[in-house]
């Protein structure tokens, strides 16, 4: 059995996507991050990402983190490539250059796209305003104009995916990062290809249903 721990309004959103996306039973545990307790360490606080029970899961401390049937694993990404190889279809890579392939496009998403389009996102809607850095959101914006043009270009010759000409792993997890720049919507001007992969992507109902369930959520 597939265990996800994770509240929704975090990045546990891709893990249970995907989840849907293969068509696989899961149940998920909330594990709401520390910092947004007040004293999470108090007895009586809710599950969390300090909780010694959840760091027994993953001791990296962060959700989403799986058990799936007693293998743990933290890293979202990973976690996705790992649904997606072990529950095969189409989802998943065919052979080994495709696993490359959704291996790079999900690392490349993690380290170069994520860190800029969250601090596009804190910055410029998801803080409260008094706590907003323009110039962290400038330069986080600025950081991102590479990527766009990078994945603008591949998905213009590769016909609207990033591999093997299909939705897969590798779309879903560098949709997630992406998603995060929408709080940029300049970014997406002069990236027309981006602009319709996310939409298509965000068009899914497997993602529609899961973002209604994550807004039902508390904030
Ligand atoms: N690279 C990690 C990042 C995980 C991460 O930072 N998760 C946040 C929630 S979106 C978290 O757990 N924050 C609370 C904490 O670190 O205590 C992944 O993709 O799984």
């Amino acid at each position: 059995m597939l265990t996800i721990y994770g509240v929704l309004r975090s990045r546990a959103t891709r893990t249970v996507w995907m989840a849907r996306e293969l068509g696989i039973p899961f149940e998920r545990i909330d594990v709401i991050q520390a910092n947004r307790l007040p004293a999470p360490d108090a007895p009586g606080a809710p599950l969390n990402t300090r909780s010694p029970a959840f760091l027994a899961v993953n001791p990296h401390g962060h959700v989403p983190a799986i058990d799936d049937d007693g293998l743990r694993i933290g890293e979202s990404f990973a976690i996705n490539l790992y649904l997606a190889k072990k529950h095969g279809g189409p989802l998943g890579p065919r052979d080994l250059a495709e696993d490359a392939q959704m291996t790079m496009w999900s690392m490349w998403a993690m380290a170069d796209v994520e860190p800029h389009a969250l601090a596009v996102m804190y910055n410029l809607v998801a803080k409260p305003e008094a706590e907003r850095d323009a110039a962290a959101a400038k330069a986080g914006v600025l950081a991102l104009e590479r990527p766009f043009a990078t994945l603008e270009a591949h998905l213009a010759g590769a016909g609207g995916h990033l591999v093997g000409g299909r939705f897969t792993v590798a779309d879903l997890n560098v949709a997630e990062a992406f998603r995060y720049a929408q709080a940029a919507p300049d970014l997406f001007r002069s990236a027309p290809h981006v602009t319709a992969w996310l939409s298509a992507a965000q068009a899914r109902p497997h993602f529609t249903q899961m973002m209604a369930e994550r807004a039902a959520e508390p904030a």
